[in-house]
């Protein structure tokens, strides 16, 4: 059921999918007291996906750039605590890959729309590459795209589904990575919508 991807990288299939619907659940719970929303590129671009997060910082953009703020700017407060059962999922993904010990304080929300896309980019934001990023799919399926340390590299495409999470740590942690637009599709639990969570140590 473990697929390798690369150094560090791992797609575990099916890992959440006994959690998928508590999973829908909290993340309804959570977008109820910091919406999602679309958050706008330095360089002035809406991004297609929209954004929440939890734990006690959460990833912004904005027109003075990409951070990790503990304060959601769109409330005022305090982004929503990392619900028990998604800090336990991304312990026990983590440590099933390898990296035991994994305590993230951010949680990243997208929700993809028909249509929605992630261009290529790396995640390098977080203070220590050391630590891992844990990512978990819901709802629709999506083509994810897996690149290299530079921008050159013909990126692989990877299938995720509902219920699949992947970890990326070690040398894949940097990565160049994107997912393509999403295809009309309808999922019982999310309708027409892809959640995904990335679990991440950012402070
Ligand atoms: C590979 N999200 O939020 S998760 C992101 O499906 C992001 O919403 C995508 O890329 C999504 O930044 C992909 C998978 C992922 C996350 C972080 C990575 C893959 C990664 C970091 C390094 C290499
Ligand atoms: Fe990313």
């Amino acid at each position: 059921r473990n697929e390798p991807l690369g150094p560090g990288a791992v797609v575990l299939r099916a890992f959440a999918l006994d959690d998928g619907a508590r999973l829908v659940e909290a993340i309804h719970a959570l977008a109820a007291v910091s919406p999602f929303r679309h958050l706008i590129t330095p360089g002035g671009h809406t991004m297609s996906v929209a954004m929440t997060n939890c734990g006690s910082v959460g990833w912004v953009s904005d027109r003075r750039g990409y951070r990790y703020d503990a304060i959601d700017p769109e409330t005022g407060q305090p982004w929503p605590p990392m619900p028990a059962l998604f800090m336990r999922l991304a312990a026990e993904a983590a440590a099933e890959a390898g990296f035991p010990g994994f305590v993230p304080d951010a949680c990243l929300v997208n929700r993809y729309d028909t249509g929605s896309r992630l261009t290529m980019h790396q995640d390098r934001n977080e203070k220590r590459d050391s630590e891992p990023i844990v990512s978990v799919s819901l709802g629709v399926p999506a083509v994810f795209q897996f690149g290299g340390q530079g921008k050159g590299v013909t990126p692989l495409k990877i299938p995720l589904v509902h219920g699949d999470v992947v970890v990326w740590g070690g040398p894949s942690r940097m990565n160049y990575h994107g997912v393509m637009p999403l295809k009309a599709s309808h999922h019982p639990l999310t309708g027409m919508l892809r959640l995904n969570l990335t679990f991440r140590t950012a402070r």
